[in-house]
């Protein structure tokens, strides 16, 4: 089976997206001043562009292009290549790709977003689907200088075959190009929007601390990427630690500028720079604790390497403080490369009393805890598992203590990566956690994601079988979902792009994943510019049409504290809820998200759910709260601030 597997993946990889011949084509767009016509963008010169009206007058944007191919193809990518001649004029920012059979009826867009205004290619890879007609709308020019469209050459990829994908395995719907790689991300409570940010520039790292990250947020509701240069927190904030702290604001700390922190507040839309930390630090990570505050641990990827113990931040005080009962050697791997990545990006679970479990990557379970100047107990071992470097770790239950561990590989890089799964059962602080060694992944993978859905299923996207950072030679794009009841891992349909390292995913609102980024090492092949919506399997009926949704129509309070009985009325009977707190991720790693199942009491369209009394397991923040139905469809979610 694997190897059938690694057959699949290899040949969708290099057929994925052939350059399909212009020979024939046609061009229609509805402006373009003499000289510049459209037929410029398919005549294989980079010297010559169309440009849409300026002369006599300037013809207003929107405009669009519309490509005729003459015959049907497997449409999966479209490259634009802006004009060539040193002029910025025109460049397409805001966009939408869309197809036609007949150059009558559009669908939905394949693709929308904005693209970085340079004068590089631009490729969007999206699914791929039936098209003789392929339109580029462009909604704004990127630099704002004036109402054009330009373009040197546009160019169509297709597939040379083509099988309808069953939606019993998911689908993966549209992709939204982003003028970043985005390599971290957070999901913001107040309207389900995705908060972006690569580093100081949009496609490499190096070179970075000079105080500046760009940044970018994708608004599902309106369907529209904009883009931001954060500058006054002075915080480069690639390779961070990242936490959604208990009202719902990312919270990142250093990274490129190693002890500088940030803060973005969603309802002032305002970056705030936190405190320092007193160890500087790039790749720890942090977990938001039960009782608010934020615990970190590791980061030698930068601010000096070795001892990189515990320190925690006070909401209420503003500051950082050593935990020196907090020791960073019991959960360091035993990486090739040393101490520089044996404490990189800890699984870190905040829990009851303030205290944080460490599920991996080392082989070691450690308790820390956070109270006067901190306290570690081992946990005991994850089984047989290895060290797992850039695995994942998924509390999918969080009212039983159950976490999912999948994949990663020993060591950082050049190194193979493995298709362990285990369970992981906590309880008291302080105990040994109980292993379970469950069925394999089907797919090796490091620098994957692991997305936990509204049912308890848990989404594997992306990754590769042997870890080479910004590399996608032995990339996967079929995901897989695990599956607590039978405890077997399904693969899904394969997504468009590569996700390897410095990829992200997130579980939205609506109940679908934004799967996203990988690279950022600047000329490299590796850059993504964009991310992928994944439709799981249960937003559709078994003939493939969209299933009908339970709708939450009214909650009796949207701010409860722990213990709390909160009234959810739903417009149809629903068997189950569930609460998942809003997730943050960059580098495989998201401590904010977890599950908590709620058993409801009641009836047809009234019922009432109980929020855990215990912090440790409702940890305070932003939860999105779903219902979902006897079908297992869940409903988008209202989101719920639990507090203490
Ligand atoms: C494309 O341009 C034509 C000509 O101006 C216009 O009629 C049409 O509405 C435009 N279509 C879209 C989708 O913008
Ligand atoms: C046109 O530009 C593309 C993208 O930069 C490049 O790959 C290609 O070689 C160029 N072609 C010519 C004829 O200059
Ligand atoms: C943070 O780092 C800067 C630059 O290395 C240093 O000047 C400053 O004192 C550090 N802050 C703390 C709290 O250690
Ligand atoms: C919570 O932790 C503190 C400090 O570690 C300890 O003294 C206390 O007994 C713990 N409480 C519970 C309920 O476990
Ligand atoms: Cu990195």
């Amino acid at each position: 089976m694997l190897q059938l597997y690694a057959f699949i993946v290899l040949s969708f990889f290099h057929l994925a997206a052939t350059q399909t011949p212009r020979t024939g084509w046609t061009v229609a767009v509805d402006s373009f001043q003499p000289g510049n016509e459209a037929t410029r963008v398919l005549d294989g010169d980079n010297t010559t562009f169309w440009h849409t009206g300026f002369s006599p007058v300037n013809v207003p944007l929107p405009h669009n292009i519309t490509i005729d191919m003459q015959k049907l193809y497997y449409v999966n990518g479209l490259s634009y290549l802006p004009r060539q001649d040193g002029n910025s004029n025109g460049n397409i920012g805001q966009h939408k790709i869309q197809l036609s059979t007949d150059g009558v009826n559009w669908g939905a867009p394949v693709a929308f977003g904005t693209y970085l205004d340079d004068n590089s290619l631009k490729n969007t890879l999206f699914t791929t689907t039936p098209a003789q007609y392929v339109r580029l709308i462009a909604l704004t020019e990127a630099g704002g200088r004036g109402p054009w469209t330009s373009a040197s050459e546009i160019n169509i990829f297709s597939s040379p075959s083509y099988t309808s994908p069953s939606t019993s395995l998911g689908q993966w719907s549209v992709t939204i190009d982003f003028p970043i790689v985005p390599v971290a991300a957070a999901m913001l409570h107040d309207t389900g929007r995705v908060l972006v940010w690569s580093s100081f520039a949009p496609g490499t790292f190096s070179g970075g601390s000079g105080g500046v990250t760009l940044t970018a947020t994708y608004d599902p509701a309106s369907g529209t990427v904009s883009h931001r240069t954060v500058t006054n927190t002075r915080h480069d904030m690639f390779c961070p630690g990242l936490s959604m702290d208990a009202t719902g604001r990312p919270f990142v700390t250093g990274g490129n500028d190693a002890n500088k922190t940030s803060i973005y507040d969603p309802n002032s839309n305002t970056w705030i720079a936190g405190p320092e930390m007193r160890i500087a630090r790039g790749y720890q990570s942090s977990a938001a604790l039960s009782d608010g505050r934020i615990f970190t641990i590791g980061g030698s990827w930068s601010g000096g390497q070795g001892n990189k113990n515990g320190e925690i931040y006070s909401t209420t005080a503003n500051t950082w403080t050593l935990l020196p009962g907090c020791p960073v050697a019991p959960m360091l791997t035993n990486d090739a490369q040393g101490v520089y990545r044996q404490d990189n990006h800890g699984w870190l679970f905040g829990w009851k009393n303030g205290s944080v479990f460490q599920a991996g990557p080392s082989k070691a379970m450690n308790w820390y805890g956070t109270m006067g100047s901190g306290s570690q107990q081992p946990a005991g071992l994850r089984a047989s598992d290895p060290d797992s470097m850039n695995g994942n770790a998924v509390m999918f239950d969080a009212v039983n203590g159950k976490i999912l561990t999948v994949g990663g590989a020993p060591n950082y890089q050049n190194s193979f990566a493995t298709t362990n799964a285990h369970v992981i059962t906590i309880g008291a602080p302080g105990t040994t956690a109980a292993v379970a060694t469950i069925n394999n992944m089907n797919q090796a993978r490091s620098f994957a994601n692991g997305v936990v859905l509204p049912n308890g299923q848990v989404f594997i996207v992306g990754g590769e079988s042997y870890a080479v950072p910004f590399s996608d030679d032995t990339s996967t794009l079929i995901p897989e979902i695990w599956d607590p009841v039978t405890s077997k891992f399904t693969i899904m349909n394969p997504m468009s792009i590569p996700r390897t390292y410095h990829s992200i995913a997130l579980l939205l609102p609506d109940g679908t994943v934004i799967s996203g980024g990988g690279g950022l090492c600047g000329g490299c092949l590796t850059n993504h510019f964009d991310a992928q919506i994944f439709r799981p399997p249960y937003l559709f009926n078994t003939n493939g049409s969209p299933a009908t949704r339970p709708k939450i129509t009214s909650i009796s309070a949207t701010s409860v504290k722990v213990g709390a009985t909160v009234t959810v009325n739903t417009d149809s009977a629903v068997t189950s809820f569930s609460l998942i707190r809003g997730g943050s991720t960059t580098h495989t790693v998201d401590t904010d998200q977890r599950r908590i199942p709620l058993t409801p009491i009641g009836s047809a369209t009234t019922y009432t759910v109980t929020v855990p009394g215990d912090p440790g397991i409702a940890l305070p923040g932003q939860w999105m709260l779903f219902a979902i139905n006897a079908a297992g469809v869940p409903s988008v979610a209202r989101t719920v601030l639990v507090s203490n």
